[in-house]
């Protein structure tokens, strides 16, 4: 048995005293499913807090089981309404959903944001759907880093899948999609989003395109331009590679709803039968500990700014006593050992 430690962390609600988090506690109430606990393992990875180290590694060795579905597309498009229909089916399919509707531009969080609250509340009294939004607050690496780990919180804690919604705002979509196994990108028509979709290199990370609010007029020219744009090529013209359908829903009816799951089945055999599912999550656990890696040479080079280490090649290099490149050398040897 693995010794317990308690870990001494600001607290999940801002303010508030400091107090003793017992983290192996913490997950296994997560793992019994106790939303509480699934709540402030969230806010103990969001927060970038002390204890999420040991958090990681508590949870790593149960998680890895959900199927993690990205939801992406511009403001407004339909992300929630979809998110809430899907959670809706896959409950009746028996299956426990995690959602996290991530905002990179929004500085709340905690709960659910405003208009997310009144389109999930259907769900708000299942004890086998967990909702939680999460926002960039500015730190270092943001949502790109946490997200990951509140994804393996949900995971941990029982759930079969993981929708993440994110607001395609360029780069930060393209982050997010890369967090998942299947990425929806949606659209709506009328908002100029082909254009959108072509400059943010959406097409590429689509796996199953939505053209939500069908009901309108322009869905069927938006499903042409989509279609015209994928003809175009990209590296879902390659032998054997998966071919993004294009489906319409009407996601305020649950129009549609249950063809686009159909899709995002069947992409999962796809990603099961060509190996490309274990590709994926290697490629995400690289990406992830690069980041990690990165933080931490960065925040040492940090301390070295200033130092008198540095003053000390500094003069070197003006004495002629050395060069830059050797002294950068040296100095990534002193922050590296
Ligand atoms: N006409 C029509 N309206 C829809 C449809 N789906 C969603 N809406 C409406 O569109 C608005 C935005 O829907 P949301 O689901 O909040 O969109 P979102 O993409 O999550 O929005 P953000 O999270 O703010 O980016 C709401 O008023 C919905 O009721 C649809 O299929 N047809
Ligand atoms: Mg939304």
């Amino acid at each position: 048995m693995a010794a317990v430690t308690a870990v001494a962390v600001g607290g999940g609600e801002r303010g508030s005293p400091r107090r003793e988090v017992d983290v192996a506690v913490l997950v296994e109430r997560a793992r019994g499913g106790e939303p509480r606990a699934v709540a402030r393992l969230i806010s103990l990875v969001e927060d970038a807090s002390p204890a999420l180290r040991e958090v990681a590694a508590a949870l790593s060795p149960h998680a890895g089981r959900a199927r993690v579905i990205g939801l992406t597309g511009s403001p407004g498009v339909g992300k929630s309404t979809t998110t809430s229909a899907f959670v809706r089916s896959l409950r009746e399919r028996g299956l426990r959903v995690g959602v996290l509707a991530v905002d990179p531009s929004s500085p709340f969080s905690g709960g659910a944001l405003l208009g997310d609250r009144v389109r999930m509340q259907d769900h708000a009294t299942d004890r086998d759907v967990f909702i939680r939004s999460m926002a960039s607050r500015g730190h270092l690496g943001g949502l790109a880093w946490a997200t990951p780990q509140a994804v393996r919180v949900l995971d941990a804690a029982g759930c079969d899948v993981v929708l993440v919604e994110t607001v395609g705002v360029g780069q930060a979509e393209v982050e997010v999609a890369s967090m998942a196994d299947t990425t929806l990108v949606l659209l709506a028509p009328g908002m100029g989003d082909g254009i959108q979709a072509a400059k943010a290199g959406i097409l590429e990370v689509a796996d199953v395109f939505v053209v939500n609010k069908a009901d309108r007029d322009g869905a069927e020219q938006t499903v042409r331009d989509l279609r015209y744009m994928l003809s175009l090529g990209g590296r879902h013209s390659a032998a054997g590679a998966w071919r993004p359908p294009i489906l319409r829903t009407v996601a305020s009816r649950a129009e549609g709803i249950e063809e686009v799951l159909a899709a995002v089945d069947e992409h999962a055999d796809w990603l099961t039968r060509t190996g490309e599912l274990d590709r994926r999550r290697r490629g995400r656990a690289c990406a992830e500990i690069e980041a990690i890696a990165l933080a931490a040479l960065r925040d040492r080079i940090g301390d070295v700014h200033g130092s008198a280490a540095l003053d000390a090649q500094a003069a070197r290099v003006v004495a002629g006593e050395t060069d830059p490149y050797t002294a950068a050398d040296d100095l990534v040897a002193t922050v590296t050992t």
